[in-house]
């Protein structure tokens, strides 16, 4: 299991200095944002081969969530998402996060035809089908990834991931487990991580207060020995604040999640 950080939770002028910075404090990937992706494929692949730290993962937006109500916004939410798996391919990434639909959009209860959530599984998994297709050849990963209740209704464990994934059926399609988000949903998080096994391919890193692992009260050795059972050998990637100076926790938290991978 490597250790990967967000871009944006590391200070610099540029890619370069932000990824040097990540190098010395002891991370092992980049995980990067969606803004802007295209103009810095340059930047950013100069600044990966230069500091030796590969680009892990991109973290999508509500821009790229697949789901709208209206078949052309539906078809331009494809085509960023199709954007998005292209450039993850090309920046050498594993994947790129998708979250199918956040709690902002309301679908309609067509009951009895179909339930919200029947229809928001379909849909998602057809849109997904699609994305899939359209990227046919690329070695980069669908992410899907579970939302607590408070941002998401539909999508909110691993288990409901892994019914999405299995609906789309295809080898690009997987979940990824966020430790924030299981901290609120999953009733164990180790049982859901075992349950989910290698449908498992990306991790998000954060304490049980979105503060860095180590500041808060989740039990990460727990949950990293059932990511090591079950055979994880992805990234974790920190998505959370910093209590302190980063110059000082960054390091730390580097030094407390390798003092509790075995
Ligand atoms: C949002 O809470 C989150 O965890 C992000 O990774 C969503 O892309
Ligand atoms: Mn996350």
């Amino acid at each position: 299991m490597k250790i990967a950080i967000q871009e944006s939770l590391i200070t610099g002028r540029d890619a370069a200095e932000r990824f040097d910075r990540a190098a010395s404090f002891g991370f092992e990937g980049i995980e990067v944002g969606w803004r802007n992706l295209a103009e810095r494929v340059v930047e950013l692949k100069r600044a990966s081969r230069n500091s030796g730290l590969p680009i892990s993962t991109i973290c999508s937006g509500s821009p790229h969530d697949p789901l709208a109500l209206y078949p052309q916004e539906r078809g331009e939410r494809l085509d960023r998402m199709v954007e998005l798996l292209e450039l993850a391919d090309e920046l050498g990434a594993v994947g790129s996060i998708c979250v199918p639909i956040r709690r902002s959009l309301s679908f309609p209860d067509l009951s009895p035809a179909f339930s919200t959530r029947e229809l928001i599984s379909k849909l998602a998994a057809e849109m997904l089908a699609q994305a899939v297709h359209r990227t046919e050849g690329l070695k980069a990963l669908v992410l899907l990834e579970p939302l607590n209740r408070y941002e998401a209704h539909y999508l909110c464990t691993l288990s409901d991931g892994v019914e999405l994934a299995q609906m789309v059926d295809h080898p690009r399609v997987k979940v990824m487990a966020d430790f924030f988000h299981m901290n609120i949903e999953e009733a164990d998080i180790e049982t859901s991580i075992l349950a989910a096994g290698d449908w498992i391919r990306h991790v998000h890193l954060a304490d049980s207060n979105r503060m860095l692992p180590g500041q808060g009260h989740t039990d990460f050795e727990a949950g990293f020995a059932a990511l090591e059972e079950i055979g994880f050998q992805g990234f974790m990637a920190l998505e959370c604040g910093v209590l302190g100076d980063p110059e000082v926790e960054l390091p730390r938290s580097v030094k407390f999640m390798r003092s509790l991978i075995a």
